[in-house]
């Protein structure tokens, strides 16, 4: 029999899992899907299958769910399917859950210590016509991009040695390569990175081995043509933290805050740290080098992000600390600078999850796009709304140059999940296309994929879907010419 589920959430969910899998053929539209809209929008997150052993663990070990919008002549269908790791056919099996709390071996049943723990709920990735379903703690786990069935961990080729693999690798959009990295990449808090250079062929070609000043979680990065920058923030973890049976990391609010600055042909001795004032970047946008500055822009808080993850001091959760606001930080790569300058530049609008029209990765761009709380417009979903992160009632095109800002407002019964850009062809202009996203429509308790025109920020269609899906985390456009399929029912 499985128990009840507690409230554990990601940003907007039901507040509840789901633990269905299925498909919506042909699905019902309000409006109508732009005929130009033609590939796949994946998503990964979390659903339990059965709930966590412990009260206090996060959403981020909830089993990974990986999902499609696919497009093609002005109609979508839908289908969603759990990743098939090894965690959730042992949990299968035993008809309970055996694994512990958040990414530590010691809290998991004796019986499966020496499986691999991932829950692969993270990202999806299309590189060299691959599928996969990323988690921070492992390797990618490859899934059929038709079916969404699941092949497995893979390796490439056996050429990649970290045991682990980021949640937000890079493709640079001109040369088709992939950057990536893995952190404890030699095993469970040690302090080794290991950061690839993977060609359009899905070849590995590059490796560089970093030594880390403390163990720390490595979410995100980004690339310019030129340099790989890591924000390196105290979110930590040590052997005996690990072992005392804590959640995987604390906030140590007595540690630096730093930036890793290498170029993207370098070695680990061109390595440059810079210090910044306390806070976490957990994500980025882009970074773009010019001359001698690099210029990084992210969504930036001030101290600890996650509510679930204990102050090592013992401080309570502090929510103002923990929100996010776009900053653009820049760095000089003179020979003398140790630091780096912080601009906010959008301080009305906290939010989180940002993105870019992707063809723009490591070049200059123009255009942020993120889901943001516009605290002045009502948000009042007719349920008591349980989050940790206040609900993003509004998508915005962050115009990285004039400062304008764009804003999609949902409706108030509403919470958005994160965006993604879709260009209107291969080669448009910077940021003509469609914005799509996920809202969860709480008094009709289903979820709806709006569809926006990015230049306008206004709403062209809205997908519904008969029923809640479980939250994202990260999603990706695959346009087809990446990843061509057939519709159901077309011969
Ligand atoms: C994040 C999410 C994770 C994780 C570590 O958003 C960091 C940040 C969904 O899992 O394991
Ligand atoms: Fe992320």
């Amino acid at each position: 029999m499985v128990q009840r589920f507690g409230d554990r959430d990601f940003a907007s969910n039901f507040f509840t899992t789901l633990r269905f899998e299925g498909d919506v053929l042909d699905c019902e539209v309000e409006g109508k899907i732009p005929e130009d809209i033609h590939g796949t929008f994946y998503r990964v997150g979390g659903d339990w299958l059965y709930p966590p052993k412990f009260d206090h663990d996060s959403a981020f070990s909830a089993d990974g769910y990986i999902s499609m919008f696919r497009f093609a002549n002005g109609r979508v269908d839908y289908k969603g399917r759990f990743v098939r790791t090894p965690r959730f056919e042992a949990n299968l099996a035993a008809g309970r859950q055996l694994f512990g709390i958040y990414r530590n071996r010691a809290a998991d049943d004796p019986s499966v210590r020496g499986l691999n723990s991932t829950v692969s709920n993270t990202t999806p990735l299309v590189h060299a016509g691959r599928l996969f379903a990323l988690k921070e703690d492992a390797r990618p786990w490859e899934i059929d991009p038709h079916t969404l069935e699941t092949r497995g961990e893979w390796d490439f080729h056996g050429k990649y040695s970290s045991l682990t693999f980021t949640a937000h690798p890079k493709v640079d959009p001109v040369t088709g390569e992939l950057v990536c990295f893995g952190y404890e990449a030699t095993g469970e808090a040690s302090n080794d990175v290991f950061i690839y250079t993977i060609d359009k062929h899905g070849e590995v070609k590059r490796e560089v081995r970093l030594k880390m000043p403390y163990v720390s979680e490595l979410h995100d990065f980004a690339i310019s043509r030129e340099h790989i920058v890591i924000p390196v923030y105290p979110l930590v973890t040590s052997k005996e933290w690990l072992e005392a049976g804590n959640i995987h990391w604390a906030w140590d609010d007595t540690l630096p805050f730093y930036t890793a600055v290498l170029p993207r042909d370098g070695d680990a001795k061109d390595v440059r740290w810079y210090r910044g004032s306390k806070g976490a970047a957990v994500h980025t946008l882009n970074a773009v080098t010019e001359g001698n500055r690099l210029v990084l822009d992210a969504p930036v808080s001030d101290g600890n992000p996650f509510p679930f993850f204990p102050n090592k001091d013992g401080a309570p959760f502090d929510p103002q600390k923990a929100m996010s606001t776009i900053r653009r930080w820049t760095f000089d790569l003179g020979p003398n600078a140790d630091t780096w300058h912080e601009e906010n530049l959008f301080p009305q609008a906290p939010g989180a999850l940002g993105r870019i029209d992707d063809r723009f990765i490591a070049r200059p761009y123009r255009y942020a796009y993120m889901g943001y709380t516009d605290a002045s417009r009502p948000f009042e979903p007719g349920t008591p709304y349980k989050s940790a992160f206040p609900a993003a009632n509004c998508y915005g095109r962050f115009d990285m140059q004039t400062r304008e800002l764009r804003t999609y407002y949902v409706g108030k019964t509403c919470a958005l999940q994160e965006c993604c850009f879709v260009p209107r062809s291969k080669d448009a202009p910077e940021g003509d296309g469609y914005l799509i996203g996920v809202a969860t429509n709480f008094p009709e308790k289903r979820s709806e994929l709006v569809i926006l025109d990015a230049q306008r920020m206004e709403e062209v269609a809205r997908v519904i879907l008969p029923f809640r899906i479980s939250d994202q985390v990260h999603g990706t456009w695959a346009p087809y010419e990446d990843l061509p399929f057939q519709m159901p029912g077309k011969s």
